[in-house]
């Protein structure tokens, strides 16, 4: 057996252990925030609060907020808590809108980070004696980068080769014994679809475990994914602003992710009010990074619609866990007047059959929003007759109303016909916007 790299003491400490530690270092944070980000500290000042008013984590409430907003003002080094000169990298979200987030790290700040990636590799089994293909992107965005130091940590051989290229993915999957994958769950997918074309079936691949995130994903994509790769799927959040992957992971339980609760604090809020809201309820996710030192969010606005549960977990890990995120606030397509989320159309296709090739078309005729779901047949479905294929897409607009409330138009599409992404699914196309 390898060897963990289990930091089971601060994983399993107990809560007193765990609030002892967050009161200490956000203390600590609040005041490198007040002396070296005039930015923060102006907000500070603006709602009333100084760092003396801020003893423990029950005081977090009175601190102002940060949204992407904030970053996009303060671009690109309003918000940077240390000189320069001590930084030593910056990341940048792959958005494709407006200003991209750049966030700074120091030496401190990468060590932190890959700590939390290695928690995760080692909470899907991973250990020395693991071969780790790093298939997310390299460059600015933080996946590649992200695992790559957490791989590295562990133990494991890493093998970087970055997102593309899906047939020299495969290749070396299979010549170097792989036997952990860390990519978006789409691109997963779209490996998995690629092997079965090859005429190669899960038993001959190593990989016995996926690190997968960056984007919301079904419990059904995962069991699609877990079946074609032969595989145990494992779920990873994170965003650049906080770091980027591992502020929360999957442990064998899968009930939940785990949020590294000695490096970010967690809070839900009612996005419309502000109003933090009681365990279990559901509402917008907000993050403080209470150890980071050059790029130190706090009260960070994520946009990430969740819920948190500090039920015992029967891994032993005491960290309090995340639900899957349901999508993001700004993902929720409000289509007459109702609420929808990519991910509950999802659901539905996953449910009747088909994999995670869909795209969804919004769009607005006489002042109507319309909503239109193009999903790819699967080539058995697609071999079926005309009127087979008419009863498909029947069943497929009954089931989506009876999910969604609203009525849907729906076009089965030919086996291909739809793009696939390397890194994160473009899922929504919305002409209203234009
Ligand atoms: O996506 C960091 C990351 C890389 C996470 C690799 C996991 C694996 P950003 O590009 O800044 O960073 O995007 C962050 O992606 O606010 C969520 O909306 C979404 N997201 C990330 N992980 C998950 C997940 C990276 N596991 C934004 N489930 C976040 C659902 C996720 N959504």
């Amino acid at each position: 057996m390898g060897e963990h790299y289990y930091q089971e003491e601060i994983e399993c400490a107990p809560r007193e252990r765990i609030i002892g530690i967050q009161n200490e270092k956000l203390k600590r944070q609040v005041k490198n925030v007040w002396d070296n980000v005039p930015y923060y500290r102006k907000k500070m000042e603006e709602k009333g609060v100084s760092p003396d008013d801020i003893q423990t984590i029950d005081d977090l409430k009175k601190l102002p907020f940060l949204s992407k907003a904030d970053l996009r003002e303060a671009y690109p080094y309003g918000l940077v808590a240390r000189p320069l000169k001590e930084c030593v990298r910056i990341q940048s979200t792959s958005g494709t809108t407006g200003k991209r987030v750049v966030a700074f790290y120091t030496r401190h700040d990468i060590d932190l980070w890959e700590d939390c990636c290695a928690r995760a590799i080692c909470a899907a089994g991973g250990t020395d004696e693991d071969v780790c293909q790093v298939s997310y992107g390299y460059g600015l965005f933080t996946g590649g980068p992200g695992l790559n130091g957490g791989s590295h940590k562990v133990g494991c051989l890493t093998i970087p080769t970055s997102s593309g290229n899906t047939e020299r993915q495969i290749m070396f999957i299979r010549d170097l014994s792989a036997t952990i994958l860390c990519c978006t769950p789409s691109y997963a997918a779209y490996l998995g679809e690629s092997m079965k074309e090859m005429g190669l079936s899960p038993d001959d691949i190593p990989l016995r475990a996926g690190i997968f995130g960056a984007e919301a994903w079904s419990e059904e994509m995962r069991h699609d994914i877990e079946k074609t790769l032969g595989i145990k799927a494992f779920d990873i959040y994170g965003l650049t602003e906080l770091s980027g992957p591992g502020v929360a992971f999957e442990c064998s339980e899968q009930k939940g992710m785990h949020i590294n609760e000695d490096h970010f604090i967690a809070e839900i809020i009612d996005p419309d009010t502000q109003e933090v809201l009681p365990e279990g309820s559901e509402g917008e996710l907000v993050f403080t990074a209470i150890d980071k030192e050059a790029f130190p969010m706090m009260r960070y606005r994520t946009r990430d619609i969740c819920m948190l549960t500090r039920e015992k977990c029967s891994c032993g890990r005491t960290h309090v866990r995340m639900c899957k995120p349901k999508g993001r606030s700004d993902d929720m397509l409000i289509i007459r007047g109702v609420n929808v989320f990519p991910s509950q159309i999802e659901t539905v296709l996953l449910n009747n059959g088909y994999q995670a090739n869909y795209q969804i078309l919004v769009g607005r005729v006489n002042n109507t929003d319309t909503l239109d779901v193009m999903v790819e047949m699967t080539p058995e479905m697609f071999s079926d007759d005309v009127g087979e294929i008419e009863k498909r897409q029947s069943k497929l607009v009954a089931d989506l109303k009876s999910m969604l409330g609203i009525k849907a138009n729906v076009r089965l599409v030919e086996p291909k016909s739809i793009t696939r992404s390397e890194g994160k699914a473009v899922r929504v196309i919305d002409n209203r916007k234009i």
